[in-house]
């Protein structure tokens, strides 16, 4: 079996993707994502220009070998454009070698080790009464785990929270917004956000929290210890994960469980994290983490530590993105779960999928492969539209962490 062609699709269906479809001399094919929200064109160039020629030819059921030849043959490791890359292939191939087995990927992974996977739907309001409206609106919609986020007094907008309720989306300008941020202001409202959560939710519901890089490491100690009574779920991103000592010190103030590593591209980045068991949850996904085979890795060492998954799964990860993970998200043995921000209608009519929401969790398809596909017409409707990222500066005007 050889791989004839491959080629990248880039659509914005309300906002950009990038796909890789990979074909293959017996008329199977497969696909994968490389969605880098921001960045989206440097990936498509790096799997035009540099992986696509190297592929024609090849045994497309050689997905270790071919993962490990675009890894060690570039010479230049990791990064997210190169680990992007990396994913789509692999996530193509598994979808290949799922459609000539007739199985589902996750069966090829070992099988399931649970039924369904449970996810957390994203509740954000510009005011904490707001914020808890929309939760209980979820909670109605069967969800059993909430993420919060709501406006900061004095703030005129901050990360998480949205005119659009159910479809959350940052990358919201064709050049960066620009936020203001206060960590003091930060700091006295999210405790009374849970606070008032858990008196309007009740005890059962899981209610997680995205800090999202913004505290220093003595700051986010403080803040899990005020979520304490609460019981979170997760605290995510308190800190900039570069400095991974930064755990130490959270680790030694507070007992709220944390997560980290949505934007981690390889192991190597939570290799330190997981080993000293500074977090509980890992967040790196298939799509900037080197695809399921990486993740795998990554979930096993995760596992020798008590570390469980907690895949991103923001809306900038496509259903290719979803369907890939839940494959994952199923078979580990150390699962936690499943980040869920529900793509629009648009979205979900250009990749036509499978998977679908059942009582708070997300059930995997039973189709060979990953059980997702591309409508190309309806792509190629949708051109590619720039969008980046907000900035964030502090009062005075620093430019501080988005
Ligand atoms: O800001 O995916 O937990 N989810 C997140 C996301 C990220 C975006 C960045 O592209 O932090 O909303
Ligand atoms: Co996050």
């Amino acid at each position: 079996m050889k791989i004839v062609s491959a080629k990248v699709i880039v659509t914005c269906p309300g906002r950009n993707f990038v796909t890789l479809k990979i074909m293959t001399d017996q008329g199977v094919y497969g696909i994968g994502d490389a969605t880098l929200n921001g960045r989206e064109l440097s990936v498509v160039s790096y799997l035009e220009d540099h992986v696509i020629p190297c592929l024609i030819g090849r045994d497309p059921q050689q997905i270790e070998d071919i993962w490990q030849y675009l890894y060690r043959g570039a010479y230049w490791r990791r990064g997210p454009v190169t680990m992007s890359a990396i994913s789509a292939v692999d996530m193509a191939l598994w979808d290949i070698k799922g459609k000539i087995a007739g199985l589902p990927v996750y069966q090829l992974l070992g099988g399931r080790s649970r039924t369904g996977i449970m996810v957390y739907g994203h509740a954000n309001g510009t005011s904490i009464e707001n914020t808890i409206e929309v939760a209980q609106e979820y909670k109605a919609m069967g969800y059993k785990a909430i993420r919060l986020q709501c406006g900061v007094p004095g703030l005129a907008s901050t990360y998480g929270v949205s005119k659009d309720k159910m479809f959350y989306e940052p990358a919201d300008a064709d050049l960066p917004t620009e936020n203001v941020w206060s960590t003091e202001a930060y700091m006295r409202v999210v405790p009374k956000l849970f606070a008032a959560a858990r008196e309007a939710l009740g005890e059962e519901v899981h209610l997680l929290h995205d800090v999202h890089h913004r505290l220093t490491p003595i700051e986010a100690g403080r803040l899990g210890r005020d979520l304490e009574p609460y019981r979170p779920f997760w605290m995510e991103d308190s800190v900039v994960a570069e400095n991974q000592d930064n755990f130490k010190l959270i680790r030694q103030h507070t007992t709220t469980p944390l997560a980290v590593g949505e934007i981690f591209s390889s192991i190597w980045d939570a290799k330190d994290l997981i080993q000293n068991q500074l977090i509980d949850y890992i967040r790196a996904t298939v799509v900037h983490a080197g695809g399921i085979s990486h993740l795998k890795k990554i979930a096993s060492f995760a596992e020798l530590y008590n570390v469980r998954t907690g895949c991103h799964g923001a809306t900038d990860l496509s259903p290719v993105c979803m369907a890939a993970a839940l494959h994952f998200d199923v078979s580990i043995p150390n699962f936690g779960i499943q980040e869920y921000m529900r793509h629009t209608p648009e979205t979900d009519e250009v990749f036509p999928h499978g998977y679908y929401f059942d009582k708070g969790d997300l059930m995997v398809s039973e189709t060979p492969g990953l059980g997702v596909d591309i409508d190309e017409d309806l792509a190629a409707k949708y051109p590619y539209k720039r969008a980046y990222l907000p900035v964030n500066r502090l009062q005075d005007g620093t430019l501080f962490n988005w």
